[in-house]
This record gives C-alpha cells, sequence and structure tokens, in this order.
C-alpha cells in the first residue's frame, strides 16, 4: 500500500532536498509515497502571523502557541485522519520495528517543533504518539521527520527498486549487515573472500550469516540476548566463539 504523510513545520523547504532524490525521491514521483508540507505561519491569522509567545512562569525561550497549532491539525485532519506523531526528545525511540508498524498504519500526521516546544495542553489534546530519533537535543523536529519519513518509507512495497531489498537488511533479522564487496577482485592487495565468487549459493548464505553473527558479537552483543534466537544462529555462535578462544587473545 501507498504511504501518505502531512508535514506541519515551520520550514517546509528543509524538506525539499532529502526527500527529493534518489530512493524516496523516485518513490515520490511514482505517487507511492506522497507527502503534503505545510507551513505552520499560513494557520496564524493575526497580522504579523505569529506563531510562538513567551513561556507563563517566565524563563528563556519561546513556546508555539496552541491555538495556531490547533488550527493546522484541524485542516489537515480533514483529508488525513492518521496519528499525529510529534517529534520530541522526550518521545519512544525510533527503532526498526516501529518503523515497520508505520509502513502499516500507512498515514500520519507529523509535527515538527521549535524553540522550546509545543504548548502542552495542545500535546494533550491532538498527539497521538511522540517518538525521538536518539538522546540528544536538536533546534527543530524537521531533522527527525525527515529520519522517520526514510526509514518508513523505504519498508513500502515497490519504494526499494533493484538496488536493494528491505527484507534482506540489517536489522530485518535483527542482526547487523555482513560485509560487503564489489569488482575490483584486488583492490591494495586485498582480495574478496574465496566463498563469494565459489557460486555456491548455500555456502555464500552461510558465510553472509556467520559475518553478520561474528559483526553483532563484536558491536552489539545486546543486540543476541533475546530468546528465540533460530537453531542455526546459536550455532555459528557457538562456532564463531570456539574459534576465538583457539586464536587465543591476541586479537
Ligand atoms: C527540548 C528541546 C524538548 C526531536 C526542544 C523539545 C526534536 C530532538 C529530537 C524540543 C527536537 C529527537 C523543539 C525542537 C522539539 C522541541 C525540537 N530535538 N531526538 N527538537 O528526535
Amino acid at each position: 500500500m501507498a504511504l501518505s504523510i502531512d508535514v506541519l513545520t515551520l520550514f517546509p523547504e528543509m524538506f525539499a532536498g532529502p526527500l527529493s532524490h534518489s530512493i524516496i525521491g523516485r518513490a515520490r514521483k511514482q505517487g507511492i509515497i506522497q507527502i503534503s508540507l505545510w507551513n505552520i505561519r499560513d494557520f496564524a491569522q493575526d497580522k504579523h502571523r505569529i506563531v510562538d509567545d513567551t513561556p507563563y512562569g517566565g524563563g528563556a525561550g519561546m513556546v508555539m502557541k496552541p491555538d495556531v497549532l490547533a488550527r493546522a491539525l484541524e485542516f489537515v485532519q480533514m483529508s488525513n485522519p492518521g496519528p499525529v506523531v510529534y517529534l520530541t526528545p522526550q518521545g519512544r525511540t525510533l527503532t526498526q520495528s516501529i518503523a515497520s508498524d508505520m509502513a502499516v498504519m500507512s498515514q500520519f500526521i507529523l509535527l515538527c517543533g521549535h524553540y522550546e516546544g509545543i504548548d502542552e495542553r495542545l500535546r494533550d489534546l491532538y498527539v497521538d504518539v511522540e517518538l525521538s530519533i536518539g538522546d540528544y537535543v536538536l533546534t527543530g523536529g524537521e531533522l527527525p521527520a525527515m529520519v522517520l519519513i526514510d526509514a518508513v518509507g523505504r519498508l513500502i512495497d515497490g519504494v526499494l527498486g533493484a538496488e536493494a531489498s528491505a527484507p534482506e537488511d540489517s536489522f530485518y533479522n535483527g542482526l547487523l549487515e555482513h560485509p560487503h564487496y564489489t569488482r575490483p577482485r584486488v583492490f591494495c592487495n586485498m582480495e574478496v573472500p574465496a566463498v563469494l565468487l565459489s557460486g555456491h549459493h548455500g555456502q555464500i548464505r552461510r558465510w553472509r550469516l556467520k559475518e553478520s553473527i561474528r559483526r553483532t558479537l563484536q558491536r552489539r552483543p545486546d543486540l543476541l540476548d533475546r530468546p528465540q534466537l533460530p537453531q542455526e544462529v546459536l550455532q555459528l555462535v557457538e562456532e564463531i566463539q570456539s574459534e576465538d578462544r583457539k586464536k587465543g587473545g591476541h586479537v
């Protein structure tokens, strides 16, 4: 199914570059991903088109006005009935699993904040989900919104062409990706692993799985701390660990 996203932002121009190129750009041209950008300032009604105001209780920074945001959201919700997602460091951290769930929903509204964020009452009334792309603070929700669109967009049927397919990539099976090689066969005196030139698809598949597991053990062992790992994975973990024991520490 296609993906339909409405973005509310003070800076719609920020989205032009990142979402107009490569795979997401192509999917938009093909109509598989539909992104509507709305300038929050267009929903301000005063002559200066003010979108923010000083915080009650004092202090530095500005807060985005709830009345302007409510008008914008009510308008966009007439055509997009999907959940309203607010990008904030206080949200649930985005994972591949959340991205898959959102690809299934196929419709949502992204709200990008600026300054100190949005009035709490707007959040209470309109925001369904709060997401963060990681534990750091940015000046606006636009970059997180673009990250989310990219992560979800590439999971939509027909978006990835011949370049790749989501079911084969890293995190689909919960493991880090194996190393990749292309021509030339020898580069800076370094050979491509022989198995990849062998044409034995069974051996290649097993080598890739083993290298995925080796990387995951080295870099993200936490990803292997989960129940119901396939027998083949457990067996390869054993194999790698016994090889490492034989090498005896000098690695
Ligand atoms: C503190 C400062 C809280 C998302 C600013 C909220 C948004 C990081 C992320 C804000 C964001 C993330 C205003 C600017 C949200 C508002 C926005 N920073 N980690 N900043 O996904």
